[in-house]
């Protein structure tokens, strides 16, 4: 392989949303990242994932054939072969099932022009109602409370600078420190001047720098939220005039509210009430506050209203739209923000324009050239697919995900795909969920293509081909074009991904997340661009709600939410709660991380953190194993004793697949709006267990 540029030249990380600026150069052995100080976001520094990517692009596990399933064993196949298989069984499908029959699965991993792409084909070339992606699993509650409340979704609608300016920082279900390391400087520099606030039932490195950590149990963080604004009532601490004027709706929430006196809210949450009183005040004598939120309060299955009731204080203190203030939400994959405004999803349209705009309908049917009517039926969500899988689902295209891993109820999903009638995954790993394709197209990775990623903070950036890539693989882009082909819809997908953006561009133009004025030679120019950019001429919106919010009336919506914690958090059978999260050395379902040595040698299986105290009445000792069961059903996994979680609460990582998937323990119902599965709170019992034979190695 070799680099199209002479030396080292400047890159986006493939991971996560913070999109940490990196340089790719070549190395003894194929390419080496490091850390790019000239892009602000992350000044030169990485998390090990980040400097350890490179390593993925000549691995040897690359997927560079396709395949296809011949007497039940994936076989290689030249393209059109597998094409032609991939494509024909999808048409089979559609016609003797119908077009609903077939979905799609992206994801928040692809760029802009993919997901925009995805959607299209899904909705022309499928004419299917049912397509989603992983995102469903990762950013909907947040996004769904912030579209409630402020007419608009963009993760963090001011720079992630005003992290280090806080007087005070909330942040409630984050792990930083472990989920995005670089972001240590934006916290130290707060830490230097301010005041910060951890609500986490772990105590977890940036908790335990905090001046309070409110250690509440998993799912009570509604409650938790009302006693705060309690308190900040009780006292006259709210911002009376900012209600007043920029708000609707706290009539019904200060009712809530005043029923959640800290005492109370102490016996359901954990978290003394004189520490509710303290972060409530300290919250309120700030000059510029940020309450941030991530998945720990969003994965529940009231999880969009769990993320409102932050953001119900976050009014009430009268933060978004403040000058150094705000609320946010810190986005997770790599593009889990351009991934959820371009349409991969029913509920949808590019530029996040929503079904029921009319003029966006009629604006993304002329650039398609097709009728309105085709762009607006809403079908499935994610967990919804899978599940339907084998009843109405009986064709899925997977293009970067691995829900085998990451989806929940994992063993009933992997009965479902031992038996689905078609399933194509386009990947560059050979994932748990390729193992059960029918056809597999293998793609080409990050750096060996080009593409747009929209970063946390609503940021797009550019990500320039400059890997040569091997033998094989081809484009996502590429792929959807020769599979629409073969579907009856040529030319549906532009021919390069700066084609298929310049048609974003137009079917954004006027929308929500107007991408109108961004073009690659912008951002080949250096012009650093916040959505929404509604003319070539136009400098970007990196601050949002200064003056108005995008909702009819201009104001913020207060959502009286019901403060009640889930029947599946505490029954006698069932009587601890499962909360599962993120190592920092592995990312999200683990195809990638798993496969870095350093990062596999590091943490090679899910250890589970387990209170001494509880571990004690089970027989479970620090090393030794334990079993947790859910309804679902069980994984052994090794235990870790720590004092720094609640003694009723478990936490386990999610990154293994096999006899360790975690996620064959997870389940219970979606969240009604979001639809968003419960990752964060599933009740268990637990045992101790010996160590599996062959122990996992
Ligand atoms: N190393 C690493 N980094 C990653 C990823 C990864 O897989 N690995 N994934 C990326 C992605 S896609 C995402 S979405 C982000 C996620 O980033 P985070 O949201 O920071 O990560 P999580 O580990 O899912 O959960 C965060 C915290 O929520 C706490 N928590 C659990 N239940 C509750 C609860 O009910 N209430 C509250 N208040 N807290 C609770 C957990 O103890 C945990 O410390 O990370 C991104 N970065
Ligand atoms: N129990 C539990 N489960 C969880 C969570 C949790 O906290 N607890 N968190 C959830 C969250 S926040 C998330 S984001 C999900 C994510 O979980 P997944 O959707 O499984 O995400 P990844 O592991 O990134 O899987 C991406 C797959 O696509 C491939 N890929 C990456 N980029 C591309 C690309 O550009 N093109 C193609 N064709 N393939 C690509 C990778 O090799 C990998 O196999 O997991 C969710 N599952
Ligand atoms: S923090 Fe995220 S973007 Fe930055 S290096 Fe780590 S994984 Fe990559
Ligand atoms: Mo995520």
């Amino acid at each position: 392989m070799a680099l199209s540029a002479p030396a080292t030249v400047r890159t986006h990380c493939p991971y996560c949303a913070l999109q940490c600026g990196m340089t790719l150069g070549p190395a003894a052995s194929g390419y080496a990242a490091a850390g790019d100080p000239t892009f602000g976001v992350n000044a030169g520094d990485l998390c090990m994932k980040g400097f350890s990517s490179a390593e993925m692009l000549g691995h040897p596990d690359r997927l560079l054939q396709p395949m296809i399933r011949r007497n039940g064993v994936l076989e290689p196949a030249s393209w059109d072969e597998a094409l032609d298989a991939a494509a024909g069984g999808f048409a089979r499908i559609a016609r003797e099932r119908g077009h609903d029959a077939i979905a799609t699965f992206g994801s928040g991993a692809l760029t802009n022009e993919k997901a925009y792409a995805l959607g299209k084909f899904a909705r022309l070339a499928f004419g299917t109602a049912n397509f989603d992606y992983n995102g469903r699993f990762c950013m909907s509650s947040a996004a769904a409370a912030a579209n409630r409340a402020f007419g608009l979704d963009r993760g963090m609608p001011f720079p992630l600078a005003w992290m280090g300016e806080a007087d005070v920082l909330l942040l409630a279900g984050g792990n930083p420190l472990d989920t995005m390391p670089p972001l240590e400087r934006y916290l130290t520099k707060q830490r230097a001047h301010g005041q910060s606030i951890v609500v986490d039932p772990r105590r977890t490195a940036f908790a335990a720098s905090a001046s309070l950590h409110l250690q509440a149990a998993p799912g009570t963080d509604t409650i938790l939220a009302y006693a705060l604004l309690h308190v900040l009532i009780a006292e006259r601490l709210i911002d009376t005039a900012y209600i007043a004027a920029r708000t609707t709706g706290f009539l019904d929430v200060r009712r809530n509210a005043e029923l959640e006196y800290p005492e109370r809210a102490e016996k359901r949450t954990g978290v003394p009430a004189d520490d509710i009183r303290a972060a409530a005040r300290m919250l309120a004598k700030a000059k510029r506050a940020i309450v941030l939120t991530g998945r720990g309060v969003e994965q529940h299955s009231n999880g969009t209203d769990s993320a409102s009731a932050y953001i119900n204080l976050a009014l009430a203190l009268g933060l978004p739209g403040r000058d150094g203030s705000g609320y946010g939400t810190l986005t997770g994959q790599g593009n889990g923000q351009g991934g959820r405004e371009h349409g991969q999803k029913s509920d949808q349209l590019p530029g996040y324009s929503t079904l029921d705009d009319p003029r966006a309908v009629e604006r993304v049917a002329r650039v398609w050239n097709v009728a309105p009517e085709r762009l607006t039926r809403r079908g499935m969500t994610a967990a919804e697919i899978l599940e339907a899988i084998g009843t109405q689902i009986h064709g899925l295209f997977v293009m970067g995900s691995n829900p085998v891993v990451s989806a929940p109820r994992s063993a009933q999903l992997r009965t479902k795909l031992a038996t689905i009638e078609h399933l194509v995954v386009c990947d560059f790993f050979p994932s748990e969920t390729v193992a059960y394709a029918h056809v597999v197209l293998p793609s080409l990775q990050w750096a060996e293509e080009c593409g747009t990623m929209t970063n946390l903070e609503g940021r797009v950036l550019l990500r320039e081909r400059m890997a040569e890539p091997p033998e094989g693989p081809r484009g996502d882009l590429a792929i959807l074009a020769a599979l629409a082909e073969r579907l009856g819809v040529p030319a549906l997908i532009a021919p390069d991904a700066e084609a298929v953006f310049d048609e974003l561009r137009a079917a954004t133009a006027g929308s929500r997340a107007d991408y109108s004025g961004v073009t690659y030679a912008r951002l080949r120019g250096g012009d650093v661009l916040h959505w929404p950019v509604p003319a070539v001429d136009h400098p970007g919106t990196p601050v949002l709600f200064a003056e108005s919010f995008p909702t009819a009336d201009g104001r913020a919506r207060f959502v009286a939410v019901a403060s009640h914690l889930d029947s599946e958090y505490c029954t006698a059978e069932y009587p601890w709660t499962l909360t599962t999260g993120r190592n920092r050395e592995h990312y999200l379902s683990g195809t990638q991380t798993r496969r870095t040595a350093r990062l596999n040698a590091a943490v090679r299986e899910p250890v589970a953190e387990v209170h001494p105290a509880l571990a004690e009445r089970f027989g479970i000792v620090d090393g030794g194993y334990m079993r947790i069961t859910s309804r679902r059903g069980s994984v052994d996994v090794r235990a870790r004793l720590s004092d720094a979680i609640r003694p009723e609460t478990i936490f386990a990582p999610f990154h293994w697949g096999g006899t360790s998937t975690v996620n064959d323990v997870v389940g219970g119902s979606l969240d009604p709006i979001s639809k968003m599965p419960p990752f964060k709170a599933c009740a268990v019992r637990i045992e101790s267990v010996p160590a599996p034979a062959p122990p996992i190695a």
